[in-house]
């Protein structure tokens, strides 16, 4: 069974919108299998940045000339562009941000600085990102509130029991992510985000690796919250979106404050712009918006289920390989259970980072470390992991290259 066949997506022509993937590093050819970092960018996405600069660049909002009109009508369709790939209401909901991280800091300064007091609690999960972990940890202690963490089954799954005990009515928020970047676990965000609004507090869901990878509706899942990355979803770097529910965004103060965002300015007192500029201070991320917009359609071609479909075979196949050596633990949920495109792992022997170097002399480009993820990390009990992490034009030779070029570690370690 060929690729294309188990997945039903055509690589072969996927590879070919994607130049990078033909380099090669010493006669051998790139198998980049880091997208969990960063995907690669299509030609496309790339000619919409070109585009707009060459056709299109002036500011936004601001001058009443015909380039700066053209560029505002691009950028704000972009939100709308964004606001239909998830499923939101409308681009009132889509507030755009440099990535992830910052749209987890949004709400947690804007919302949580101004929500939170001692007593109450934020429950996260032990596989958070430090995206999330950290910010809340900060904003926790400055306000006098709790963390609380959601633990893991022994199969990596997240443990639903522990969960209903650990969400009460003390809770105020629940920030999950939605496939871990280092378990591959698919975290039953819908399920929480009941559990949560029983409890009169909001979900904040963490979508870095899920958006990318599978269709993602927010009124499916009645997300309060959820966050992404423009780099791993075949967008540019330097733009993430932030989706809120308009009600709740109407409410919440703004977390930077000058040119934009204000509607009207005296030198007493100031009024916010309207949704979603009362949260986007300053010039904003224009050409990168822009090329999110074409991100979305290029996905949106392809088919976000076929990804997801594709994804998880390649992720199946990988454990399948990984199965065959006595000295490979593969981290997360077994095989036969749907996961996310990624599966960390370590090799008996040798260290994560050695692994990483060597397979890097063929070509095989893996991350290694903890991924942001230290204290997951503590409850494995390792240190580090390697992770190989799939996307659209990943195939199963690439899986059987890496699994060979393991061999090299392990006989340079003997
Ligand atoms: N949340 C999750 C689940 C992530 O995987 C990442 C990035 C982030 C948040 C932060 O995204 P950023 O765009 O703001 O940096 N994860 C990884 C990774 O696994 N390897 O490199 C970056």
């Amino acid at each position: 069974m060929t690729v294309s066949e188990s997945s039903g997506l055509d690589v072969e022509r996927i590879r070919e919108d994607f130049p990078i993937l033909d380099r090669e590093f010493d006669g051998t050819q790139l198998v980049y299998l880091d997208n969990g970092a960063t995907s690669q960018t299509p030609d496309r996405v790339v000619d919409a940045i070109s585009d707009y600069y060459r056709e299109t660049n002036a500011n936004v909002h601001r001058g009443l000339h015909q380039l700066s009109q053209e560029a505002s009508i691009a950028y704000e369709a972009a939100h709308d562009r964004v606001a239909e790939f998830v499923n939101a209401d409308g681009r009132e909901e889509i507030i755009f941000t440099k990535n992830t991280t910052e749209s987890e800091n949004l709400v947690a300064y804007a919302w949580g600085l101004n929500e939170l007091g001692p007593g109450d609690e934020v429950v996260l999960t032990e596989m958070e990102h430090h995206a999330s972990l950290v910010t809340w940890q900060q904003i926790a202690e400055r306000t006098g509130a709790e963390v609380k963490y959601i633990g893991l089954n022994d199969d990596g799954t997240l443990d639903m029991d522990h969960a209903r005990e650990t969400i009460t009515e003390d809770t105020q928020m629940v920030s999950v992510v939605h496939v871990s970047n280092v378990m591959g676990s698919i975290n039953p965000v819908s399920e929480l985000a009941d559990i949560a609004h029983d409890h009169d507090a909001y979900i904040f869901v963490d979508g870095a690796q899920s958006v990318p990878t599978r269709p993602v509706d927010v009124q499916d899942i009645d997300a309060d919250f959820l966050a992404f990355s423009g780099h791993k979803m075949c967008g540019p770097t330097g733009i993430g979106v932030l989706y809120g529910k308009e009600s709740i965004l109407e409410e919440m103060e703004p977390f930077l404050y000058g040119g934009d965002m204000i509607e009207k300015v005296t030198f007493e007192e100031s009024r916010w712009n309207e949704l979603p500029w009362k949260y986007e201070a300053g010039t904003p991320l224009i050409a990168q918006g822009i090329a999110l917009a074409e991100a979305c359609d290029y996905l949106d071609d392809i088919g976000m289920d076929a990804i997801r479909r594709h994804e998880n075979a390649l992720a199946q196949y990988a454990l399948e390989r990984f199965s065959e050596f006595d000295d490979i633990e593969a981290y997360g949920p077994p095989a036969g259970v749907e996961r996310g495109g990624l599966v960390a792992f370590n090799l008996d022997t040798v260290h994560a980072h050695d692994l990483s170097s060597i397979l890097n002399d063929s070509a095989v480009a893996i991350r290694a470390g903890d991924h942001c993820t230290q204290p997951l990390h503590d409850t494995l009990g390792v240190a580090a992991s390697a992770r190989a992490s799939f996307y659209i034009y990943n195939t199963r030779e690439e899986i059987d290259k890496l699994v060979e070029a393991l061999d090299d570690a392990r006989q340079l370690f003997a």
